[in-house]
């Protein structure tokens, strides 16, 4: 593997569930591939879980590690070609970009949605610079469009909670204050689609994601009946995509709060998100506080999923 950026990077998902278990398991057996390798990790965006965790996964497997805020200490940078770079921008990405590649041997980068312009976000115009100019191996940290390193520590929770073969798993829209992006949903639905999972996504009208992600999977807007029989419920809110509410809060209904009596309608469903959560808003403090909840154990594979992604790249090197 070169770059992780979608569900297609990893491979088969079953042989990489198993490289997964292998490293929950053996946290340490690579301490010695990572000798004098440098993960540089970008964050264009804030990050308590994908900072921390990338990083730990790094160290387990003896690489050294170097962060950079691009907003705080950093140059602003300038992303259009062309621009007269008169205002407040000193550098170019351009230029920044093999800068940074040449300090460093895997790079991850976490640049968000920018709600700006659809296309520039659904073409991952920022991540694809660096996968262009850096000239090394990119990891996704959630980019515009997906969240590859969540939704592969999400599949190794489900894989590890799940009663049958073949779980229900239900994304459930809820409802949040600003304006989110589609990239952990969109990504999920991504990975749930090639575990071959049975998947409903439930929202409001007007929530529907992109249909390249979501084709093929039953779209149901009545969320008590959605969430019938589930073995999963992943809460998450985003905001719209279809034009002309790009990137808009079109509702802040907390009908669609996940609480006990929803979950009472689950076939005795855990619940998951990839936090940070807004409690009361997308969860109450009881569903989220309780037995079923998922949330810890979901954020402590995050290291998992990192590792075993860094190793491939590392093993490819
Ligand atoms: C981000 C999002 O919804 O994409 C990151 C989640 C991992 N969440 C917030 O910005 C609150
Ligand atoms: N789940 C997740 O990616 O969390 P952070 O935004 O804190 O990294």
């Amino acid at each position: 593997m070169r770059n992780f950026t979608t569900v297609q990077d990893i491979g088969n998902l079953e042989t990489a569930l198993e490289k997964a278990r292998y490293v929950k398991q053996n946290p340490y057996a690579d301490s010695a591939l990572g000798k004098n390798k440098t993960l540089l990790l970008i964050f264009f965006n804030s990050s308590l879980r994908t900072r921390l965790s990338t990083q730990k996964a790094a160290l387990n497997l003896g690489m050294n590690v170097i962060v950079l805020d691009i907003n705080q200490g950093a140059w602003k940078l300038e992303t259009e070609r062309g621009v007269v770079m008169d205002g407040d921008k000193p550098e170019h990405i351009l230029e920044a970009i093999p800068v940074m590649g040449s300090y460093c041997d895997i790079i991850g980068v976490r640049s968000f949605a920018r709600f700006i312009s659809k296309e520039d976000d659904y073409s991952e115009k920022i991540l694809n610079q660096f996968i262009r100019y850096s000239g090394k191996p990119v990891i996704s940290m959630e980019a515009a469009t997906r969240h590859p390193l969540q939704s592969f520590a999400d599949l190794i929770t489900i894989e590890e909670y799940k009663p049958v073969a073949r779980p229900k798993v239900v994304l459930s829209w809820a409802p949040h204050p600003k304006s989110l992006p589609q990239a952990v949903p969109n990504s999920f639905v991504e990975w749930m689609k090639a575990a071959g999972y049975e998947i409903v996504i439930t929202h409001p009208h007007g929530y529907e994601l992109d249909p390249r992600f979501t084709e093929g999977v039953k779209i149901e807007y009545d969320q008590d009946k959605a969430f019938e029989g589930a073995h999963f419920i992943y809460g998450k809110n985003w905001s719209a995509f279809a034009d002309p509410h790009y990137g808009k809060v079109l509702s802040t209904d907390r009908n669609w709060t996940i609480d006990s009596r929803k979950m009472d309608l689950t076939d005795n469903g855990y619940f998951m998100h990839c936090l940070p959560v807004r409690r009361n808003m997308i969860v109450t403090d009881q569903v989220i506080e309780s037995p079923r909840s998922l949330v810890l154990p979901e954020a402590a594979n995050r290291v998992v999923s990192a590792q075993t992604v860094i190793k491939e790249i590392l093993l490819g090197l």
